[in-house]
């Protein structure tokens, strides 16, 4: 099994203004003359954490990490205004301008997934390779899976706790109903209303439940800032102009670029269809499919799929 590479501080790190009220927390690591990577990550709202450094051989990789609108480092926390994928995609076009950089390799798992997706199909050309986990297509249907019924039926007991802060009438829609209680601008409902929906996410987001990632996710700031842009993300359906756009343009625009897809079998924030999808739409891409995993980018075999992937895309 190839595991992580080991621990690494940034070499650079600032904060950039990206809008009137958005700034971005930004950060270089690993070799300054190395061929760059960006790194996607998850939620949206999920924020980088040290260890998306280590996905990458530091010998080989400038590593570009940034933390997305209202979340990590980045600021306002939590903050809704001026926040959609659209938003996202020009951003990290501005951080390549900034570095310097002509085209870099993107990475990203679940949201980051989606993210890679939406920046690549907007830029083609900067994009030296995709790699690509947990695919997240943001699709009614996958919605539905994991925030409805779906997920609910192999983790009925979490569910319970999930659908808690909701009174039985508004039920039949959560996320609807998650996302008054997540703005209603009283702190102790939404943080009530957040931890409920973060916790989901981290109770479910391995084969083999992890106790210290649900307690990471029910901390009051990264519950906030997860439960809050996520759910703000998926009234309004990633931003993407019909349910599919995003494979639709796939079809139309990645074909010619290198694509490793990385894929938990047993998945059920982002259950494997939608990476089967990809693969279909994507006939060149190689879809690596862990037998034994759930959606955490950290589970041994995710690790695994992923550094052999950098790894060989690093020479390209
Ligand atoms: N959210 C999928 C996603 O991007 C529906 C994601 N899943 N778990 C995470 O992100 C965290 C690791 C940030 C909790």
């Amino acid at each position: 099994m190839t595991t992580l590479y080991p621990p690494i501080e940034p070499y650079h790190r600032f904060h950039f203004p990206v809008s009137d009220i958005h700034e971005l927390y930004v950060e270089e690591s690993g070799n300054k003359d190395g061929v760059p990577v960006v790194f996607f990550h998850g939620g949206p709202g999920g924020g980088t954490d040290p260890t998306h450094r280590r996905y990458f051989d530091p010998a080989r990789y400038r590593i570009i990490l940034f933390d997305q609108r209202g979340c990590g480092a980045s600021r306002p926390h939590a903050e809704l205004t001026d926040n959609t994928t659209w938003h996202l995609v020009k951003d990290a076009e501005r951080i390549r301008e900034k570095l310097g950089i002509d085209t870099w390799h993107v990475f990203g798992g679940s949201w980051g997934s989606t993210l890679a997706l939406a920046y690549a199909v907007t830029h083609p050309d900067r994009v030296k390779s995709l790699t690509l986990r947990g695919i997240f297509l943001i699709r009614r249907a996958e919605i539905q899976f994991f925030y409805q019924e779906g997920t609910s039926w192999v983790f009925p007991d979490y569910y319970d706790e999930y659908i808690k802060p909701i009174p039985l009438e508004e039920r039949h829609d959560l996320v609807t109903a998650f996302y008054k209680r997540l703005t209603c601008g009283d702190l102790a409902i939404e943080n009530e209303a957040a931890r409920a929906w973060s916790v989901w996410e981290g109770s479910t987001s391995k084969l083999i439940i992890d106790e210290g990632l649900i307690a990471r996710t029910a901390g009051d700031a990264f519950a906030r800032q997860l439960a809050r842009i996520e759910c703000h993300y998926f009234v309004n359906n990633g931003f993407f102009a019909w349910d599919g756009w995003l494979l639709d343009e796939a079809k139309k625009t990645l074909q010619g670029i290198p694509t490793t897809i990385v894929q938990g079998r047993y998945d059920l924030v982002c259950p494997m269809k939608s990476a089967w999808d990809l693969k279909r739409a994507l006939p060149g891409a190689s879809l690596v499919v862990v037998a034994d995993a759930g959606h955490s980018a950290g589970e041994s075999g995710i690790v695994d799929a992923l550094v052999k992937a950098t790894d060989r895309v690093a020479a390209l």
